[in-house]
């Protein structure tokens, strides 16, 4: 998978996105991570890539010609195959584990990152297919927002994650919270673990780790609980109990 990555500040993004299991994944070509500075793009003389905005107010807008001339430039560099543009923003769709999964079918994946007060509204129209923002909060540009998305979505392509690690991908993507690990030592600071992880009898492990991420789901998250519950009913186990019970 191809990342093309339309920014002010292709280093933070190289530098995030270097270290770690994506920077292993980069070296390892499992997918290439390619930051394109906007700025290379301008025209004029003093590489100026924002201006004011029509109609007053504060701050400044990113201007269209260098970003619509490095997106260009950018569709020539990529092959073939299914692509998507995405700009980051607060104004788009809130970005989570299911986006992830529909984001790693494509082959290349461009993503716009804006500054100042955001981009000219007729790139947006122009360019990009959908506009994700990664919450509701403001942060000063796209680009922590597009390494996110980077993140999110490599570790879904076959080969990033080790074998090991994939299992992992239970407990969101499952629509439960992850139940609480531990590790040695058996005792921290007068604490111990909980003796069913002990006991090496895997059925009542399973069993327990269900039982506390369901816990823990409704307590904290009842939202993804209810969805949970929804596509996930009850097993018809207990009618038979309460028959019983009256036949008794
Ligand atoms: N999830 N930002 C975009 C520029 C901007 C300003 C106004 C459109 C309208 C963000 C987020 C985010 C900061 C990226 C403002 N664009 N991106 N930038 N939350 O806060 O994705």
């Amino acid at each position: 998978m191809r990342f093309d990555i339309l920014t002010l500040f292709p280093e933070l993004i190289d530098n995030v996105l270097g270290e770690s299991i994506i920077g292993r994944a980069q070296r390892a070509q499992i997918i290439s991570v390619f930051t394109h500075n906007i700025r290379d793009y301008t025209t004029n003389k003093h590489k100026k890539v924002d201006d004011a905005p029509y109609g007053g107010g504060k701050g400044m807008l990113m201007a269209t010609q260098p970003i619509c001339d490095c997106f260009d430039a950018v569709k020539a560099m990529q092959g073939e195959g299914k692509t998507r543009v995405i700009y980051m923003s607060p104004r788009g769709r809130i970005f989570n584990h299911s986006i992830a999964k529909e984001l790693s079918e494509y082959d290349n994946l461009t993503i716009l990152c804006g500054h100042y007060e955001g981009i000219d509204q007729r790139v947006i129209d122009e360019i990009v297919d959908e506009e994700i923002s990664i919450g509701d909060y403001v942060l000063t540009g796209g680009e922590l927002p597009a390494c996110i998305v980077v993140d999110a979505v490599s570790r879904l392509i076959d080969g990033v994650l080790s074998d090991e690690a994939c299992h992992e991908d239970e407990s969101i993507a499952s629509g439960l919270l992850e139940y609480p690990q531990y590790t040695r030592p058996p005792v921290f600071r007068g604490k111990g673990v909980p003796e069913v992880l002990l006991s090496g009898h895997h059925q009542n492990i399973d069993e327990w780790r269900l039982e506390r991420s369901l816990e823990l789901t409704k307590e904290r998250r009842p939202d993804l609980y209810d969805a949970y519950i929804e596509a996930h009913p009850p097993k018809p186990e207990k009618k038979k109990r309460a028959k019983r019970i009256t036949n008794d």
